[in-house]
């Protein structure tokens, strides 16, 4: 038996980005997320983010969607189940098709609830390793080589340990070109295409063979999400090793993927693949098979961001993830800010996701609550 929870709050915030976030797919200025608030009866609140965008183009998931599916489908299972374990939730949704980041924020809220009314938190619960975790940084598409070298140099001095450049054909190969001859072969460089090549076009195969000479740490996600068989074809053309993200939605699409060697490395996302517990569950498939891991990002807020963190402190996440420090994304967040020492962030300790949302920040963006009652 788990909580019993009386109700829940679909929270939308809309927080302005210190800078405009561009990607192969998209431009975005502001950071529109949906929290999911728990009231569990004679215990504690439980807080989840669901990591859908505004627009459906990472995934089929955005986030107006994603409150109808968790108001309509998801909470109405929740509350014909008489207070369910954290662990039990997933399989209560399973009948819903998809729609993995609502599932996810929806775990998130009951397990945080849940976790604070025994006191553990998400790291012990995860099962993390380390007090703190190394930090990389994602860097949005740039306008020009020297813009991005000096944007690069920002995060450098800041102490990121590993740096992301999301690229897309045609602002490929030269920034990455820049980069490498501007920072030198030391630093760890990576590249995310967020599935913006195809192996039918032989000027995207060229540009990504022309990305061998700069000793990738990843090529992050090139071809189709649902393309892995691609992936592993392309493998056998390029140097740089391959990064899944977008193509694993759960622990058994990893196995598949690094059988039919479509991957060296994995980026976990929990929203991605259902939720913290099968986000855990895809760590352990790719320990079993010497894959490292390293936590993605969705430009979460302090909620997500904290539990994030926890996971990404589990053993096998050993390379520096997309869990950069707030002022990276918000000049302000919705809770105290998760500040960069050394490159790295310090995992909460505190009951569940060991952070609260400032009562200020949420007043000041929250753009719509809606409360759900049994
Ligand atoms: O630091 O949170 C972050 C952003 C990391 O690049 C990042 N995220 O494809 O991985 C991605 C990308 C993304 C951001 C995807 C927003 C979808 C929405």
């Amino acid at each position: 038996m788990g909580m019993q929870i009386d109700a829940f709050e679909l929270r939308r915030v809309r927080i302005p980005l210190v800078t405009p976030f561009r990607t192969s797919f998209s431009t975005e200025t502001h950071r529109d997320a949906l929290l999911v608030r728990s009231f569990a009866h004679d215990g504690p609140t439980g807080w989840g983010e669901c990591v859908a965008d505004v627009q459906p183009l990472y995934s089929p998931e955005y986030v107006d969607g994603a409150a109808d599916v968790i108001e309509r489908y998801l909470i109405p299972r929740i509350f014909a189940s008489h207070g369910p374990a954290a662990e039990d939730v997933a399989k209560l949704l399973s009948r819903v098709q998809g729609h993995p980041m609502a599932k996810a924020a929806l775990e998130m809220t009951i397990l945080d609830a849940e976790l604070k009314s025994q006191g553990i938190s998400f790291g012990q619960r995860l099962g993390a390793s380390r007090e703190r975790v190394d930090c990389g940084v994602s860097v949005g598409i740039q306008g020009s080589v020297a813009q991005l070298i000096d944007t690069v140099a920002g995060y450098v001095a800041a102490g990121y340990k590993r740096i992301k450049l999301k690229i897309e054909p045609g602002s490929d190969v030269q920034f990455v070109r820049g980069v490498r001859e501007h920072f030198g072969p030391d630093l760890l460089l990576s590249t995310d295409a967020n599935a913006a090549y195809s192996l039918d076009n032989p000027a995207h195969i060229a540009a990504m063979q022309a990305l061998d000479p700069f000793a990738l740490l990843m090529l992050e996600q090139p071809l189709a999400p649902a393309d892995i068989p691609g992936h592993a074809a392309l493998a056998q053309l390029i140097a740089s090793p391959i990064c899944l993200d977008e193509s694993i939605v759960s622990a058994k699409s990893a196995r598949y993927a690094i059988e039919i060697g479509a991957c060296k490395i994995i980026n976990i996302k929990p929203g991605r693949v259902g939720g913290y517990l099968e986000a855990v569950k895809v760590h352990n498939v790719c320990a079993e098979r010497g894959i490292p891991v390293w936590c993605g990002g969705m430009l979460e807020t302090g909620i997500g961001r904290a539990a994030n963190i926890a996971l990404a402190a589990l053993p096998n996440f050993t390379l520096p993830g997309d869990t950069s420090e707030s002022k990276r994304y918000f000049a302000q967040d919705i809770t105290e800010p998760f500040v960069l020492e050394h490159g790295q962030l310090r995992v909460p300790t505190g009951p569940g996701i060991g952070v609260e949302p400032l009562a200020s920040s949420l007043k000041e963006f929250t753009t719509s609550v809606k409360l759900i009652s049994r």
